[in-house]
């Protein structure tokens, strides 16, 4: 029997990151806490780049793009869509979702994923803080592991 699983060793990965500029306060914390992942499993930050975006609705297009490029090992990427502000909130948090699993499934490329979808602000503050919880933390870990599992396996 063979396992294969991917280490959060991070050395010599590209990684681009892709922010959402709506609700700025809490996607910054997700990028803080991105980075800090990142650092943590060894990412050079020379080797990070980082994508601003108006709205979560564009996080796809500028994902594909970089996806796209060749220049980036992995991805991750930082929105927050909040229930309370919008009428919208369907329409933007799915396509978003259903969007960058469908990028990751044509390109083959790993895609974290840290757009929050949450009813209020308080939830996304949860989410976003400086110790454990962090989803742009754990999403950037997770981008991390995806793409040592996917190399693994090619
Ligand atoms: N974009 C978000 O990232 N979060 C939201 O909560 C949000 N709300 O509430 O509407 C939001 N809307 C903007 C949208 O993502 C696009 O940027 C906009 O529609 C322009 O295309």
């Amino acid at each position: 029997m063979t396992t294969f699983e991917g280490s959060h060793d991070g050395k010599g990965m590209r990684v681009g990151i892709v922010c959402s500029r709506f609700n700025e306060f809490i996607v910054t914390a997700l990028l803080d806490g991105a980075k800090r992942g990142l650092s943590a499993h060894g990412v050079s930050e020379s080797n990070v780049d980082v994508v601003w975006v108006p709205g979560a609705f564009e996080i796809p297009i500028a994902t594909k793009a970089m996806a796209t490029s060749g220049r980036y090992d992995t991805l991750v990427t930082l929105g927050a869509v909040i229930r309370g502000e919008t009428a919208h909130f369907e329409y933007v948090a799915g396509p978003v979702a259903d969007s960058i699993a469908q990028i990751q499934l044509e390109t083959g490329m790993p895609i974290g994923f840290a757009v929050l979808t949450v009813e209020n602000v308080e939830q996304a503050v949860e989410r976003s803080g400086p110790g454990a919880g962090n989803k742009g933390e754990e999403a950037a870990i997770g981008a991390i592991e995806m793409a040592n599992v996917l190399k693994a396996l090619r």
